[in-house]
């Protein structure tokens, strides 16, 4: 974990789930953290409690990665010492309902695509160039997903928007090789988060149920497969890691136990 002291982590989403669990861990192995999300006051609270325990620097940002232009006013506005960003954690992302194609809701799909696929090349496009003038060895880890795989019934924007992360992240790969700069896609299954609880509009039960009977995956074991990559030797690559729970095989092939 030295490799991660002083780096400068940029984590988009870093209010719940993944993002804070990333937050936590970078913290730990002494990284300086930029901590975004809609909501400035949770990123606060969570970088001022990092901040303590680990006595390490975070700077945390107000940030809608829908948002074009205020993704590039943050990244312009950042202060002097936080202008060197090593490592861009591109986890905001969402999925909002679970219809079929034809009765979806326009308005989810435009939140999913806006976040999950804009939000993501937003970011890139705007803090890639800058590793490459500051000269770093810097690492862009996405956020995708086994949905970018293989689609499942109910999921197929989503999935969709999953899958251009792994394109994404894969042509990025090919377009920085002759660079210092690494990518990384973590696609992970089942994680238990608040994920389901925002693809059901808020309904707790249905979020439940998705979990009832396998015991899934937690925001620290992807934190910690996203550190792992971060702080492999500079020569190391970690291109892609799928990761499920040992009872889900694929997004739909899911082994439950009966009560
Ligand atoms: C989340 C994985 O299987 O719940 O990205 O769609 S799944």
């Amino acid at each position: 974990m030295k490799m991660l002291k002083d780096k400068i982590v940029f984590i988009s989403g870093a209010s719940s789930g993944i993002g804070k669990a990333c937050a936590e861990l970078f913290a730990q192995a002494g990284a300086k953290l930029i901590l975004c999300a809609r909501s400035v006051e949770k990123v606060q609270e969570i970088g001022n409690a990092l901040k303590a325990q680990y006595q390490t620097d975070t700077l945390a940002l107000q940030l809608d990665v829908q948002d074009r232009k205020a993704v590039d006013k943050v990244v312009d506005d950042l202060p002097l010492q936080w202008k060197k960003i090593d490592i861009l954690v591109n986890n905001a992302g969402l999925a909002r309902g679970l219809d079929k194609l034809h009765q979806g809701d326009v308005a989810d799909w435009e939140a999913m695509i806006d976040t999950n696929v804009k939000g993501l090349l937003y970011l890139t496009r705007k803090i890639v160039p800058q590793m490459l003038e500051h000269k770093l060895n810097g690492h862009v880890i996405n956020i995708g997903s086994t949905a970018g795989i293989l689609a499942y019934p109910g999921g197929t924007v989503y999935c969709a928007t999953k899958a251009a992360v792994k394109f994404i992240s894969d042509g990025l790969r090919m377009d920085v090789v002759d660079t210092p700069i690494r990518v990384t896609n973590i696609q992970p299954g089942m994680v238990e988060t608040n994920f389901s609880v925002i693809r059901f509009h808020g309904d707790q039960q249905k979020a439940d149920n998705v979990y009832d009977g396998i015991e899934p995956l937690t925001a620290d074991d992807i934190a910690d497969i996203v550190v792992y990559a971060a702080s492999a030797p500079a020569h190391v690559q970690i291109c892609e890691v799928t990761v499920t729970p040992t009872h889900q095989a694929t997004g739909g092939i899911v082994h439950k136990e009966k009560k």
